[in-house]
């Protein structure tokens, strides 16, 4: 099984990582992790907290010699702003005049975090709500990358429409999308969308506002027989839909068509099945995401999820002061107008280490090269039906 855990407050001496479950012998490319790093740092309409950090991942455990033990991989990343921090983020006991949070920002954690754990100062709430920790998690779905890459599976995000522009129609095949979406500030395919985001982002940044948005992640290659009907907890849509929801600010998550599924005839929303001796069985459309029943059916899986606006507005809601409980406007922090484009990168990390767990699932192995000798004599299967 493979699982992993993260630790780290925004402001803390670093986040953590601890991914168990990866074959022995898998090759570990630090530089690559690093990329994908840099990647979720950016993208336009980001705050000037990515001009304080690079990310960048150091490996303490689980590797040798270049390639995973198959014993836990531990990985650290330091947070370059904790030397401003290291008094109020002390975990010694504080000292000094270290200022309370105390009026909470609406669409945050910041008070219902505070009213369940019992703080009054509720930076104890958002250092760990914080979407910071989605770095942690970029780094361990780097690393699912790396294994996906055994198997010639590749994941990609890309932003359809930020702050209510127009969605990005452009659909490009895999190499072409790679390049495409790394060289757009907004990771979006679509020059003319593209310019309006971008528009859309300043005028929001002059307005004290902040903007949600919705993207799409394509997995490409995955095998058909990833994850189950037989029940609730083997389906894969499931395992992609919790994952998707568990990325902070996502408030809706599709695979397909989605919600437009509800409102077309059967005809216009299922797939119908072709066969070719060269391809084997295969679909000319893909509304179905690629999952059927639970289950991966050879076409590419398409998970799609929107983001609501970031909760720190420079012209901030009305809030109540936990203490006195008179009105007062939210608190504000330094903070993102939008996190969108970032937000496609960490997804891409979350649906990818969903298919690398299942392919460890069906394929299990406690060597890269034992579960490759599996995925391989399926794939002989496969041909020969
Ligand atoms: C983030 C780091 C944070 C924010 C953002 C995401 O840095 P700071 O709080 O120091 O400015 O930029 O976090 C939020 C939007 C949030 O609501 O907490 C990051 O590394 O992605």
């Amino acid at each position: 099984m493979l699982r992993f855990l993260t630790a780290g407050e925004s402001h803390g001496k670093a986040l953590i990582a601890i991914l168990e479950g990866l074959p022995a012998g898998l090759a570990v490319d630090a530089e690559f992790i690093n990329n994908e790093l840099e990647r979720r740092q950016a993208g336009f309409g980001r705050g000037a907290r990515m001009k304080i950090e690079h990310d960048q991942v150091e490996i303490l455990s689980g590797v040798r010699g270049g390639k995973t033990l198959g014993s836990p991989v531990a990985l650290r990343i330091s947070n370059r702003d904790w030397e401003n921090w290291k008094e109020a983020m002390s975990v010694e006991e504080l000292v000094g005049d270290v200022e309370a949070v105390t009026r909470p920002r609406p669409g945050h954690a910041d008070l219902a975090g505070g009213i369940k754990y019992g703080h009054k100062d509720f930076r104890n709430v958002l250092e760990r709500a914080s979407a910071r920790e989605t770095a942690a998690r970029v780094a361990v779905g780097a690393m699912a990358k790396l294994l996906l890459e055994k198997f010639s599976i590749a994941v990609v995000g890309h932003v359809l429409s930020i702050g209510g522009s127009e969605e990005s129609k452009v659909e490009l095949s895999m190499p072409q999308m790679v390049e495409a979406v790394d060289g757009s500030e907004v990771r979006c395919l679509d020059p003319e969308v593209e310019a309006d985001i971008i528009a859309r982002i300043e005028k929001a940044r002059s307005d004290g506002e902040t903007l949600g948005g919705v993207f799409e992640v394509s997995a490409f290659g995955v095998p058909v027989g990833l994850g189950s009907y037989a029940h609730w907890d083997r389906r894969l849509d499931a395992d992609l839909a919790r994952a998707m929801m568990s990325i902070p600010a996502i408030k809706a998550v599709q695979i397909g068509l989605g919600f437009r599924s509800a409102q077309l005839p059967g005809s216009e929303v299922h797939d119908a099945i072709s066969y070719k001796s060269t391809k084997g069985f295969f679909r000319e459309t893909n509304r179905a995401g690629g999952i059927e029943g639970g289950v991966s059916n050879g076409e590419t899986i398409v998970v799609g999820g929107a983001m609501k606006p970031i909760p720190t507005l420079t012209s901030p809601l009305q809030s109540v002061h936990f203490i006195s409980k008179r009105e007062a406007p939210a608190a504000v922090e330094r903070s993102d107008i939008t996190a969108v484009p970032s937000a496609s990168v960490i997804a891409e990390s979350v649906v990818a280490f969903v298919v690398a767990e299942h392919m460890c699932l069906k394929f299990g192995g406690d060597s890269i090269e034992e579960m490759q000798r599996n995925w391989q004599a399926y794939e002989t299967y496969i041909r020969n039906l």
